[in-house]
């Protein structure tokens, strides 16, 4: 429907000629604007659903980004990640650069990138960036459980590529980095839900015979409705504050004695408030007591794929009724427990955009342990989730459109 004669006239202030007024009759319903979306500049203002309209968008906006990580770019890649989370919360396709006029957060870079995809269908500095063998490289290399981007960086620097290339030219590895060689194919094996549920099953009844009445709470892209995910994330506290301190080890010998864990390493708590607020600008990394480990999967033979388990990597072999999956175990004090909930249900970009928030909106510093209001000189306290929106003064927004 061709209404540019309508809104050219509306928008000058002249009267509509009177040749065009019949025109005016036809049915003209609010559905046939695509009306002017008012979208907030904070993520954690705005909700983000898993399943989104601009997919062919956002994945090239994405690649730039983490190709931006890659040369740890920080600023770059998370500029390129609010683009793409904008056009996430759009609740339409984008066809036309006029669509976009009115957003916050899309930047001259982002912008050329998108006029180009709309326009020509790819972006050839997506493409290159994808064909370029220092990106494919980084990808492979960063994708091994224990690497991350500046040892991937010195590797690729050193002419090597590949899992294989570390094994080939036997490369000095810590545990962490041989658990990652040892089941690579596996751990680069999106976790399915139904793996996440089986797996959840396990740690409760583990996590309750060792601590009765504990509560275990399935958090990250699980929580916020993904149907996979790179790793398996829990958190477990329990409401007699205090019974929660040194849980972690017990947990572990137990999911040790059941032959479940393939790899495990544990940090103990190291928080301390300090009644001056906290001591740094809240990070995305907390002190809780943690459990980074690969859990040894019993898979039934539905769920079997075929070819899954042959990993050249590995030391099992095609035929092994088991698989490897990443698991991370959190313990949280309960009155710290709303907090960490926020922290790690995510996504990443929305928990960097809460604090943000806080930081800049509010002058409070936000973590995964509390909340701290810098003009009060307090901490602010909360039961729940919805209490901390509350006190950020924003709008609860529920876990499946924190998919920012
Ligand atoms: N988190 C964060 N900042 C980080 C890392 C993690 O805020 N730098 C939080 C948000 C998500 C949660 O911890 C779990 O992290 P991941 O498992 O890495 O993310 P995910 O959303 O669960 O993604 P995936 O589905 O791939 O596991
Ligand atoms: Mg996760």
């Amino acid at each position: 429907l061709d209404i540019s004669w309508l809104t050219e006239s509306m928008t000058s202030g002249n009267p509509v000629p009177i040749q065009d007024r019949h025109r005016l009759k036809i049915s003209m319903k609010p559905s046939d604007f695509t009306p002017a979306v008012k979208m907030k500049s904070y993520a954690c203002q705005r909700r983000t659903p898993l399943k989104h309209h601009n997919l062919f968008l956002t994945d090239a906006l994405e690649t730039l980004a983490q190709n931006a990580e890659f040369s740890e770019n920080e600023g770059r890649s998370v500029a390129f990640r609010r683009s793409a989370s904008v056009l996430k919360a759009l609740p339409h396709v984008v066809r036309a650069m006029d669509e976009l006029k009115d957003l916050p957060c899309l930047g001259e870079h982002s912008l050329r990138v998108i006029k180009e995809i709309l326009e020509d269908g790819t972006s050839s500095e997506v493409e290159s960036t994808r064909q370029s063998e220092q990106f494919q490289a980084m990808k492979a290399l960063t994708g091994i459980f224990g690497v991350g981007v500046r040892t991937a960086d010195r590797w690729f620097r050193e002419g090597l590529r590949s899992p294989l290339d570390l094994i080939h030219t036997g490369q000095k590895l810590n545990h962490a980095q041989q658990a990652g060689v040892q089941y690579y194919k596996d751990l680069n094996t999106p976790v399915t839900k139904k793996e996440a549920v089986v797996i959840s099953d396990i740690v409760e009844k583990t996590v309750k015979a060792v601590l009765p009445g504990a509560i275990i709470t399935l958090t990250g892209g699980f929580r916020r409705g993904k149907e996979v995910g790179h790793d398996v994330d829990f958190l477990i506290t329990h409401p007699e504050e205090g019974a929660e301190e040194r849980l972690m080890p017990k947990i572990v010998n137990c999911l040790e004695d059941q032959g479940l864990l393939l790899y495990q390493k544990t940090t103990v708590n190291s928080y301390l408030e300090s009644k001056d607020g906290p001591a740094r600008p809240a990070s995305n990394m907390d002190r809780f007591e943690r459990c980074f480990s690969i859990f040894k999967l019993e898979v039934d033979s539905e769920t079997h794929a075929e070819g899954s388990l042959s990993n050249s990597c590995s030391t099992h072999h095609s035929g092994s009724t088991w698989r490897a999956v990443r698991v991370d175990l959190v313990v949280s004090p309960y009155s710290q427990f709303a907090f960490a909930t926020l922290g790690w249900t995510g996504s990443k970009l929305f928990e960097r955009e809460l604090r943000r928030w806080a930081g800049q909106e509010k002058a409070m510093s936000l973590s995964s342990h509390a909340l701290y209001d810098s003009k009060q000189q307090r901490y602010l306290r909360a039961n729940s989730e919805e209490e901390i929106f509350t006190h950020l003064g924003l709008e609860y927004i529920p876990p499946s459109e924190r998919n920012a």
